[in-house]
């Protein structure tokens, strides 16, 4: 908070306010409000002690409530006044602290504070969602992920409110309440919740063929991340970078997951959502928790503003990415969340993002969607948060001082002293002053215009099936299998034939063998393709681009991977001690899962600690399973049909298995389980030691299976009947 007295003019426009408790070394004051609350001594919201939070006021012990009863009356008021609206689009979110850290300055692109001194610790607050379904939806539905990050600068707050798929759905802001009332529950009956599978979304879909390229990201499993760490980000449109002499250049901003990129699989999805609804959110929580700090790379793709018109496609338009084979990224940064909120409420949903929130040194371009964007943003906070003063929540508050003739309104918080709110004054020493570029002031990039005022989308636009080809190319073989059975899946879900016929249509735009494989599982023939479609531009180049695929991701590291271990009494106690520590040091962690809670009998003479009983886990919930020896244990586990089943679905979703001694009979029984389809489970992966102890070759190869994210293909994986 600023010290200026009340004798120096500018402290007309002191706010009264307290930095921002964002700041990783927490505002003294925001550290006070958290140590008065909650307090020793119970009181009402004016402080007045309570001495009996049990019992109403009556007349007689029997007798009617008083209306008098002001203290009960109070915490009702309170409690049925307790829910704001929910967010119209990303009601369903997890935010987490952190800091931002470039690598080095910045200044040949941009004046941008935050991107200058590698020794700086920029304070952020990110915010992951799902975009459909409402506040209490499952983490691991079919949807786009938003990623907003808050920077909170010393020139005022930089939010970059993203999505973890580079492309957007639609070109011009006018059709997202379209779009957007096209995917949500149908308005007749609320059905369905959180899922795109249904006639209105395809409807519209159908009918909008820009949309084909996020569709194809929606249909692939991207849409589905293994963890909010283990997934990109990406600001979707072209910004601008200006730097001190006021050059400007295009840019895309990237967030790179250290850990590379990795997805769920569908069936781990639609179990994950009974088993655990909260996964993704559970995961980011746990992580920062036990010290395993998320962290994602910032790059950015940068185009020379004479190079605008040297691609295929329009940089203004948002169902288009930039091919990394044509502009690659370049790393300038690093993210690291390392605090979780204190209350979910305060912070994580009173977060208000906005893409206009931005530093000198950043600006925009003209993307008609990100346009539109900076309109909605500040409006919904006014519905959703009830007051223009929004800024004033301690999440929102930026750590640059805020001066300005702002006044008043619903919740107004901030004590301004003095008589002066208006600008140009002499009662104030003409406070707070403009501050031009030089001085750290906003200034707009001074672009060239000209034109005629007109409702038409630029022919620069109108190539809507060369990307989501190049998407489709760029996959490998089993991530083409997963995008078509996602199709069949959604599109089955269909009730309307001519949606799905529009549909197919479509997708012989985007490939002819999409199309076919979709109508093959659809049980339709390929339609012909949609009017006018061979007069939209066209290219096939590039061929393909090695980013597009998860094939080529960062892989190699254990942190945040999760391992089962299937235990029942008389377990080898010893191997799964070796494992542990393996396991542990290299960032996973190892939970022991036996058919009861409480501990069990281990070789070691000392009893284990059960983490989880069988019947409240599923293997959809870990990266890999082992299984260690020990006749009556083993035994006791052949005899659950939940370690049966925790098995057999752990191979199906190709994760690692491995077993010691006769730990190896459980998978043998698991295999034989799956009926007449009964082969041996065998194939990458699966990793058995004959012996009573781990030897190195054992846990190395262990570790690196898990360390792969999974396998893709092995015997008989897509018959198993889990
Ligand atoms: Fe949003 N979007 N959006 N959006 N969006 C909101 O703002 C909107 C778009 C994104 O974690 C809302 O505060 C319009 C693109 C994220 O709090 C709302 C258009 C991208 C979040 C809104 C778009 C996004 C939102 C709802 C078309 C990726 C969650 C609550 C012009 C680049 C922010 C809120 C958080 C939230 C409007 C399109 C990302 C209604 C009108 C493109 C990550 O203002």
């Amino acid at each position: 908070m600023s010290k200026r007295t009340n004798d120096d003019p500018a402290s007309e426009n002191l706010t009264g306010l307290a930095p921002s408790p964002a700041d990783a070394n927490r505002s003294e004051q925001a550290a006070a409000v958290l140590a008065e609350l909650p307090g020793e001594s119970l009181t009402t919201n004016q402080g007045l002690l309570i001495s009996d939070n049990q019992n109403s006021l009556r007349a007689g012990v029997r007798g009617p409530t008083l209306l008098e009863d002001h203290i009960l009356r109070e915490k009702i008021m309170h409690f049925d006044h307790e829910r704001i609206p929910e967010r119209v689009v990303h009601a369903r979110g997890a935010g987490a602290h952190g800091v931002f850290e470039v690598y080095e300055s910045m200044s040949g692109l941009t004046k941008a504070g935050f991107l200058q001194d590698p020794s700086l610790k920029t304070p952020v607050f990110v915010r992951f969602s799902t975009v459909a379904g409402s506040r209490g939806s499952m983490d691991t539905a079919r949807d786009v992920r938003g990623f907003s990050v808050r920077f909170y600068t010393e020139e005022g707050n930089f939010d970059l409110v993203g999505n973890n798929m580079p492309v957007f759905f639609i070109q011009d802001a006018i059709k997202f309440p379209d779009l957007i009332h096209a995917v949500k529950p149908e308005p007749h009956n609320e059905i369905p919740q959180a899922s795109s599978a249904h006639d209105t979304f395809w409807d519209f879909i159908s009918m909008v063929p820009e949309s084909s390229h996020t569709v194809m990201w929606l249909m692939s499993d991207r849409a589905i991340p293994r963890s909010f760490a283990m997934m990109e980000g990406f600001g979707v449109h072209t910004f601008r970078f200006i730097d001190a002499a006021g050059s400007a250049s295009f840019v895309k901003f990237h967030w790179k997951p250290v850990l590379g990129v990795h997805s769920l699989v569908w069936d781990e999805a639609v179990k994950l959502a009974g088993k655990d609804a909260d996964f993704h959110r559970r995961d980011l929580w746990e992580s920062i928790d036990e010290g395993r700090y998320p962290e994602w790379e910032l790059g950015v793709q940068i185009v020379a503003e004479e190079d605008e018109h040297m691609f295929d496609f329009d940089l203004l338009d948002a169902t288009k990415l930039i091919p990394e084979s044509l502009v690659p990224v370049q790393l300038i940064g690093k993210l690291t969340l390392n605090r979780n909120p204190d209350n979910y409420f305060a912070e994580t949903e009173q977060v208000a993002f906005h893409p206009g929130h931005l530093v000198p040194g950043i600006d925009f371009s003209n993307d008609p969607l990100l346009q539109g964007r900076l309109f909605s943003y500040s409006d919904t906070q006014l519905s959703r948060l009830g007051s223009p003063n929004f800024h004033e929540l301690p999440i929102n508050r930026p750590i640059a001082a805020v001066a300005n003739n702002q006044r008043d309104g619903h919740m107004r918080q901030a004590i301004v002293r003095g008589r002066v709110s208006y600008e140009p004054n002499t009662l104030g020493g003409g406070c707070p002053m403009q501050r031009p570029w030089e001085q750290g002031g906003f200034v707009s990039h001074a672009e060239p215009m000209q034109g005629e005022k007109v409702r038409v989308r630029s022919p620069s636009f109108a190539d809507h099936f060369s990307q989501p080809g190049l998407f489709w190319r760029s996959q490998a073989d089993w991530e083409q299998a997963h995008i078509v059975d996602a199709f069949c899946f959604e599109l089955g879900k269909v009730t309307v034939p001519a949606i799905r016929e529009r549909m197919l249509a479509n997708l012989t735009q985007v490939d002819a063998a999409l199309a076919q494989r979709v109508a093959d599982g659809l049980g339709m023939s390929v339609p012909p393709p949609p009017a006018g479609a061979e007069n939209l531009p066209h290219t096939d180049k590039p061929a393909m681009d090695a980013a597009l695929s998860m094939v080529t991701t960062r892989k190699g590291s254990l942190i945040g991977r999760k391992v089962a271990v299937l235990v029942a009494n008389d377990v080898d106690g010893t191997p799964l001690e070796s494992l542990r520590v393996a396991l542990t040091a290299a960032g996973a962690t190892l939970k022991v899962i036996a058919p009861q809670l409480g501990e069990i009998r281990s070789s070691t003479g000392n009893p284990l600690k059960v983490d989880h009983s069988l019947p409240t886990v599923g293997s959809v919930q870990f990266d890999a399973v082992y299984v260690p020896g020990g006749a009556k244990s083993v035994d006791a586990l052949c005899n659950n049909a939940h370690a049966l089943l925790f098995v057999k679905e752990a191979y199906k979703h190709g994760k690692p298995i491995a077993a010691t001694d006769d730990g190896a009979m459980l998978i043998d029984k698991a295999a034989h389980s799956n009926g007449n389809q009964g082969g041996a489970f065998q194939g990458p992966g699966v990793i058995t030691a004959s012996g009573k102890m781990v030897n190195g070759d054992f846990v190395e190869s262990f570790l690196a299976a898990i360390a792969k994210h999974r396998v893709t293909e092995r015997p008989d994986m897509a018959v198993i009947v889990a």
